[in-house]
């Protein structure tokens, strides 16, 4: 039960509480729950910036540091204390950085504000997160224990998911994280789709598959974030994100380590796929921080069909 109310009793399953329940070992389900509570402060700061961006010199004159630089400094911080991670890896940051003692079992990467062009105009913006246990210059499939991401929006909502299903929560006005959909699941085959890149740097290849997509009838839904775009497949249960390879850029815009690998882990969590057109997204072995890959991920059938025309 989610949030029901039984004999004049609300029970709430917070996120802790959820992930005791889910069997998740200590010290991960701490480190998680930790980089929730960061998010908090990362909304406040949000909040705070009102939708100037980066700044860097306040009224003053003085120099002040972008929501970006912020936010990587918090949740830094933030691991840094926990105890439980080794190194940082974060969109912020030109390498991985070490901020463990060493034993500790944890690697996080971090894209800490995805989509920080949009506070402006105030679209929803995100907080991406990976977790690995092993080495990331290895593949997903190797390395990942867990993923989340948060979505600031008209509401503040985490999902993640630690191997055991896609749980959403969503932060209540007394600052409590509140399960709010359980094992989430995609179907089979969406009905929107999601297109980065422009049509004109767009591949022959990719460009039919497109097409395609817009004679069966998907609806376009694209705001330029990723983890609303990404966010909206998973919460309608099905449909498709892409940033494709681009005839100038053939490795795509976006980057495996700090989108695509987190996103990838739920979606096929969730009974997804993600494929950069060929090869499943977990597959890929990581050889360099900045490292970019196409994507396509979502329901099943349009990320089959995505390799098939791609194959052609
Ligand atoms: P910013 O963090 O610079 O706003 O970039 C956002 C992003 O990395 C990702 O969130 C979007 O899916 C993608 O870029 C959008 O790219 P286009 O502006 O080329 O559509």
């Amino acid at each position: 039960m989610v949030d029901g109310i039984n004999n004049h009793t609300r029970f709430i399953v917070d996120l802790r509480r959820h992930m005791w329940m889910s069997g998740i070992e200590v010290e991960l389900r701490r480190l998680i729950w930790q980089i929730a509570v960061v998010g908090k402060y990362i909304s406040a700061k949000i909040h705070e910036s009102n939708r100037k961006l980066a700044g860097f010199k306040n009224v003053y004159g003085e120099d002040q540091l972008a929501l970006d630089r912020i936010s990587d400094d918090i949740l830094k911080n933030m691991l840094r204390n926990s105890g439980f991670v080794r190194e940082y890896a974060s969109e912020e940051q030109e390498d991985i950085i070490t901020i463990g003692q060493g034993q500790e079992q944890y690697i996080v990467t971090a894209d800490p504000v995805d989509g920080s062009s949009l506070v402006d105009t105030n679209l929803a913006i995100g907080t991406i997160i990976g977790i690995h246990r092993n080495s990331i210059f290895d593949c997903g499939k190797n390395s990942m224990v867990a993923a989340l991401y948060i979505t600031y929006g008209p509401l503040i909502t985490m999902i993640y998911s630690a191997g055991k299903g896609v749980h959403e929560f969503v932060l209540d006005r007394e600052g409590e994280y509140v399960l709010s959909e359980e094992n989430i699941r995609l179907n089979e085959r969406g009905s929107i789709f999601s297109p980065g890149g422009l049509r004109k740097d767009w591949t022959d290849s990719h460009h039919r598959y497109i097409d395609k997509l817009e004679a069966d009838g998907y609806k376009l839904r694209y705001s330029g974030g990723f983890v609303p775009d990404i966010n909206q497949v998973i919460i309608k249960r099905g449909g498709l994100f892409t940033y494709p390879a681009l005839k100038k850029s053939p490795q795509g815009k976006l980057r495996l380590l700090f989108e695509l690998q987190p996103m990838a882990f739920i979606v096929e969590q969730a009974g997804g796929m993600a494929t950069d057109g060929k090869d499943d997204i977990l597959s890929l072995k990581v050889n360099s921080v900045n490292q970019r890959s196409p994507i396509y991920i979502g329901s099943r059938t349009e990320v089959t069909m995505a390799r098939e025309f791609l194959s052609q």
